[in-house]
């Protein structure tokens, strides 16, 4: 399928998805989301792709938020249908069964924090900046932004941001918990690429098993959290990559994880 928003391509088993309208520094509109939608799911559906990878096209901006052009022009049925389609195809970034790593190389503000909130964890650009910046125009952050952000850091840092529009530079949001790691802007998709590169070489329903008992988990009380994590667990031990695993310790060798999904 191609894309006219988006630029896709898939090597060493780590696919790329690059936000791709960097006139409007990548702001989220209608057509990009369709679109976003869509490759999510073929991503999904194609099991050569272990690890995924996001980030913006051009030097300035991962994603400046929804297009304002658009929400400007949105009553407010359109907003909530607008809102919505961006909450699902968020929510299904965060469900996708493999590891999501969003490079942030410059403006991720409004619907472009909440998309990279929804990433697994983020590598971010010296020059990045966060932001939810919404109040500033009337409203408040419609993809997630009120839920998935105090989830991370804690709902008084959260609220504060929320409340004041401000922009929070990469350093910050690196103490702040909301990025891993911040990286020289030269150096950011090479270093993201090797963590996608590491992630990649484990196997798959392993992988799959964990990122599912740590999302669910986060939702539900520790004792429920623990039941999920044995039957995760237990999905593992069905699994040819848990004998590969196993195996190629007590040899003393490499594991070769196949990545295949077929117990
Ligand atoms: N939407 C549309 N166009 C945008 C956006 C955007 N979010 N951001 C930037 N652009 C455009 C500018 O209009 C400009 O276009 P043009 O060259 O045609 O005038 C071009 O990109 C370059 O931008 P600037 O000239 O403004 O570049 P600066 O370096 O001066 O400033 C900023 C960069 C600081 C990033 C600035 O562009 C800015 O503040 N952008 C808006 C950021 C923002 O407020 N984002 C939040 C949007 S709201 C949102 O995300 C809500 C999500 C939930 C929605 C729920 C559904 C209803």
């Amino acid at each position: 399928m191609s894309y006219q928003n988006l630029l896709f391509h898939v090597e060493d088993g780590v696919g790329s998805i690059t936000f791709n309208r960097p006139k409007a520094l990548n702001a989220l509109n209608n057509a990009l989301l369709a679109e976003f939608s869509d490759l999510l799911a073929e991503v999904a559906g194609n099991e050569e792709i272990r690890v995924l990878l996001l980030t913006g096209a051009g030097d300035k901006a991962f994603v400046a938020g929804a297009d304002i052009t658009e929400l400007a022009t949105f009553n407010p049925l359109q907003g909530k249908a607008f809102a919505k389609k961006g909450q699902e195809t968020i929510q299904m970034l965060q469900e996708l069964p493999i590891p999501v790593i969003a490079a942030v190389n410059g403006f991720a503000l409004g619907g472009g924090t909440e998309m990279a909130l929804a990433a697994d964890f983020i590598y971010a650009s010296e020059s990045a900046n966060f932001g939810l910046p919404e109040i500033t125009l009337g409203i408040i952050p419609g993809f997630g932004g009120t839920q998935r952000l105090p989830r991370l850091i804690g709902s008084n840092l959260a609220k504060e941001m929320i409340f004041t529009g401000n922009m929070i530079k990469a350093r910050d949001a690196l103490d702040m918990g909301i990025v891993n790691r911040v990286c020289p802007p030269e150096s950011l998709m090479t270093e993201t690429m090797d963590t996608a590169r590491k992630i990649a070489a484990r196997g798959k329903v392993s992988l799959r098993a964990a990122k599912e008992a740590v999302n669910s988990g986060l939702n539900a009380d520790l004792a429920t959290g623990l039941l999920v994590e044995l039957d995760a667990f237990a999905l593992c031990m069905a699994s040819d990559d848990a004998r590969e695993g196993t195996s190629a310790f007590l040899e003393k060798r490499q594991a070769e994880f196949q990545g295949k999904l077929n117990e």
